[in-house]
């Protein structure tokens, strides 16, 4: 029987991660303002079964419980994101204590159990107030973000280490402004790419702003990174796929580390490009102490374009093409191709049916594989000389999934929402072993077949 041993460097930081709107819930209490989501999911026909976070998983006061389960899954990182609306109800006004002492609590909850805070400013819930006022697009917000983050940073910027201003400025630029499935629900590429611009400043701000209210905090950047590969080596294919990644992906990652659009991207968008004013690129391009890297797809490209499904590919519940080895290609070419600093895989994980089994448990062999594959291509990539520094899964809980309301599940832990219970799913308690041990181990032949083949496959993919 051989043994291959998956280990990673030593102070690897092995987390989970949420978001305010997707497990808070207690959208109306102690104070806490509207958001867009609020409004958004509010209003009929926006989310699927009506779907809203008002409860959530109702995390606003059931946190202890929550970090008693981080805990026992030996987790060594949160990541958690600060709901703006809650400790500045109409984002630009005075603070919320009540709000503001509800992330203390919760910060020196997870110190007291061992587990670094990993702190993200906004995770898409603007206060409806500042949405008003023309929300992304109007460059005062960009200066109202930077006065909350300096406001958390003076507030727990001792306790809190690691903190990120945006998760995924590109998809709720996108999602919410061009294609309008997320909110506030426009459909305008030019307003888009604006909002976009205007984001990407007030990322540049907010690290002014917290790196002069505390000078030792780590802070950086979330990027969701979804690579357009080309299915074949025509020179065709080539340039289709990388077109679709300057237009996407370089769109956000260029202005942060090279303080300049793509030039591919700026040409594509012809007259939807945005207002830039003089200064604002250096800005924008504030040196990053880390990058995160949120993974979880990609597009491959065909001669006709997109090809889905691929052919013998594995997908999730979302429609998610399963593509571990994209994952280390990603990497390195982020790595070669950009003087980026440390990189934290900040969100990866895949939303399947689960089911409750008859013994109480939740059997989700499809997770943990899909973590166990990811996780090998991640280690691959370190192999290839990338600073990879820690790995969080996305998600701790099962939660509000946007759009799509509580009926995908991405959890290490499952919710059953009407009672509100916690089960750590199989996957939950292998992510907990691996955390403990540091890496994990597979064996390619033996006794266990099912254990045999997932290590044939994992190792197989990422040839
Ligand atoms: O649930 C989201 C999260 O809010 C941002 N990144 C992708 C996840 C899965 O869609």
């Amino acid at each position: 029987m051989t043994h291959n041993n998956f280990s990673f460097p030593r102070d690897f930081l092995w987390g989970a991660a949420t978001a305010a709107y997707q497990i808070e819930g207690a959208w109306n209490v102690d104070g806490r303002g509207e958001s867009i989501w609020d409004r958004f999911s509010h209003t009929p026909g926006k989310v699927l079964g009506g779907d809203t976070g008002d409860v959530a998983c109702d995390h606003y006061h059931r946190f202890a419980e929550d970090i008693e389960i981080m805990r026992r899954m030996n987790l060594r990182g949160y990541r958690f994101s600060v709901s703006w609306p809650r400790v500045m109800p109409t984002g630009s006004g005075p603070a919320n204590w009540v709000g503001l002492d509800f992330y203390d609590r919760l910060v020196d909850s997870l110190l007291s159990a061992g587990i670094e805070p990993f702190l993200t400013l906004y995770h898409w819930d603007l206060p409806q107030a500042l949405q008003e006022i023309g929300g992304w697009s109007n460059r005062d917000v960009s200066a109202y973000f930077a006065d909350y983050a300096a406001l958390m940073a003076h507030r727990l910027g001792d306790r809190v280490k690691y903190w990120t201003t945006f998760n995924e400025p590109g998809v709720f630029t996108f999602i919410g402004n061009r294609s309008g499935e997320h909110a506030p629900g426009y459909k305008d590429e030019k307003l888009s790419l604006q909002i976009g611009h205007n984001a990407l400043l007030a990322h540049g701000m907010a690290m002014q702003a917290m790196r002069a209210s505390k000078s030792d905090i780590q802070a950086g950047m979330v990027l969701s990174l979804w690579p357009s590969e080309p299915a074949g080596s025509s020179q065709a294919e080539k340039d289709a796929a990388e077109k679709i990644w300057q237009k996407d992906q370089a769109w956000f990652i260029d202005p942060l580390l090279r303080a300049h659009y793509p030039i591919i991207g700026w040409q594509e968008y012809g007259a939807s490009v945005p207002e830039v004013k003089p200064g604002d690129m250096a800005i924008i391009a504030q040196k990053l102490d880390f990058l995160g890297v949120n993974y979880y797809s990609r597009n491959l490209i065909g001669p006709e374009g997109q090809i889905n499904p691929v052919p013998g590919s594995e997908y999730t519940e979302m429609g998610w093409e399963v593509s571990p080895p994209t994952l280390r290609r990603l990497l390195v070419r982020l790595h070669k191709e950009y003087k980026v600093p440390p990189i934290y895989i900040t969100e990866n994980g895949a939303a399947f049916k689960d089911v409750v089994s008859e013994d109480g448990q939740i059997h989700d062999e499809r997770r943990i594989a899909f973590l166990r594959d990811h996780l090998i291509q991640v280690r691959n990539a370190i192999e290839d000389g990338v600073d990879v520094r820690g790995y969080f899964a996305w998600s701790l809980l099962d939660n509000f999934e946007w759009q799509y309301g509580y009926s995908k599940r991405f959890g290490l832990v499952h919710v059953d929402y009407p009672t509100q219970k916690r089960i750590i799913k199989d996957s939950g308690n292998w992510y907990a072993q691996t955390s403990r041990r540091n890496g994990f181990s597979m064996s390619t032949a033996g006794d266990d077949t099912s254990q045999k083949s997932l290590a044939e496959r994992a190792l197989a993919k990422s040839l």
